[in-house]
Order: structure tokens, then sequence, then C-alpha cells
């Protein structure tokens, strides 16, 4: 169902945001935690977003454009201890002023490792997102790591750090491996971007 999808620029202030304003779905999470993989895998390609081992390295605020219909936006991710305190100051800065000043936020999906209970970063993440009265979805991929019978015991866990969880609805299970999880978040962009009422 998605047909075109190209990069459009990297951002690395917000006075650079583009000039053609669409809805956007926001990506959040640690740094390496799959963000670049998701993209890739969402729109079966496979280097629409760099992926890297090393963590840390995207300091940009990433768009794509889909089907002229609404950009990814692919935000820096955190946690990478070997950034200067500096810099962790300034990606909180740049972090805030995006979802003040965007205005055109539709849904964000914070990613977390199903496999580690979230970090304390991601708990300020996700307190952001809710000060700033975002929509989100919690996406725990790289649910290929684990068992299917276990599922139910990691989600749980998750719950008590966030337990307005709920699974298949604010909650979903990916990987960008085996694909768990892509039927849902397709349909869920389909069911807002390209079923036209008439
Ligand atoms: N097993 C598994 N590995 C993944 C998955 N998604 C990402 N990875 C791996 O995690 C690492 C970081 O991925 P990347 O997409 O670059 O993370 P980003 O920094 O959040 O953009 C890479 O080695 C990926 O191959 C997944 O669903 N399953
Ligand atoms: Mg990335």
């Amino acid at each position: 169902m998605f047909k075109e999808q190209h990069f459009v620029k990297s951002v690395y202030s917000l006075n650079q945001l583009p000039q053609h304003r669409l809805p956007e779905i926001v990506l959040c999470g640690r740094s390496n935690v799959g963000k670049s993989s998701f993209i890739n895998s969402l729109f079966n390609r496979k280097d629409l977003a760099k992926t890297s081992s090393t963590p840390g390295k995207t300091r940009s605020i990433n768009y794509y454009l889909i089907d002229n219909l609404f950009y990814i936006v692919d935000l820096p991710g955190y946690g990478y201890a070997k950034i200067s305190i500096e810099e962790r100051k300034k990606w909180g800065t740049v972090i805030n002023e995006f979802f003040t000043k965007s205005g055109h936020i539709f849904l964000a999906f914070h990613l977390i490792d199903c496999r580690h209970n979230p970090t304390e970063l991601d708990i300020q993440m996700n307190q952001l997102l809710k000060q700033k009265n975002i929509p989100y979805i919690f996406v725990l991929n790289k649910v290929d790591k684990i068992k299917q019978s276990e599922r139910k015991k990691y989600f749980n866990q998750f719950k008590e750090f966030f337990p307005e969880a709920i699974l298949d609805q604010n909650t979903i299970f990916y990987s960008a491996i085996s694909k768990v999880g892509k039927k849902e978040i397709t349909s869920l962009l389909y069911q807002s971007f390209y079923k036209k009422s008439n």
C-alpha cells in the first residue's frame, strides 16, 4: 500500500523545518533502539533510513515523506553514554522546542526494547509527550529476541512502569526482522491517511 517514500532533509535547528507542512508521525527512543530499522521494515526499504551499529550517531531530526501524505520524523536518540553533557542539554532543548513548535504532530511512536525495563530517560520522554499533549503509542520492539510465550510476562513488567499501557491499543510488539506488528502499524497509518471519506 505504501508507494513512494523519500528522505526529505535533516534538520539541525528549528528554523529549518520543511516548508510543506503535513501531519507528522514522530519516532522517539533511545539511540540504537531500532528507529531506523523500524522505518526500513515498515516501508520494505533496505536503507531509506541509515542504520548503524555505532550508537549515538544521529544528531539531526530526519524527515521522510510518505506518499505525499505525511512525514515520518526520526528524532535523535537519547541515552548514549559517550556524548558530552553539553550535547545532552542541546538534545533536550531541540526536542522540547520541536514538540512545542512543530504544530503538526499527529502521533508519536515511542520505541522501547521489549526485553529491557524502560530507562529513566524513557520515562522522561514519555512525560514530555504527555506534557505536550502528543498522542503516543509504545512500540515494544526487537520482539524476535523473545519467545512468543514470554510476551505476556514482558508486557506485564512494562505495564508496571506505564499503567496506561494496553496491549494492541496503545502498545504494540514489533520486530523489524520477523515483521511482528507491521500489519497493525500499517493499518493504523492506512486508516489515518489513506482512507478518504466522501
Ligand atoms: N533483533 C532485532 N534487532 C533489531 C531490530 N531493530 C533494530 N535492530 C538492531 O538494532 C541496532 C540498532 O538499530 P537502528 O535501527 O540503527 O537503531 P536507531 O539508532 O534507533 O536508529 C542494529 O544493529 C539493528 O540491526 C529488531 O526488530 N530485531
Ligand atoms: Mg537511526
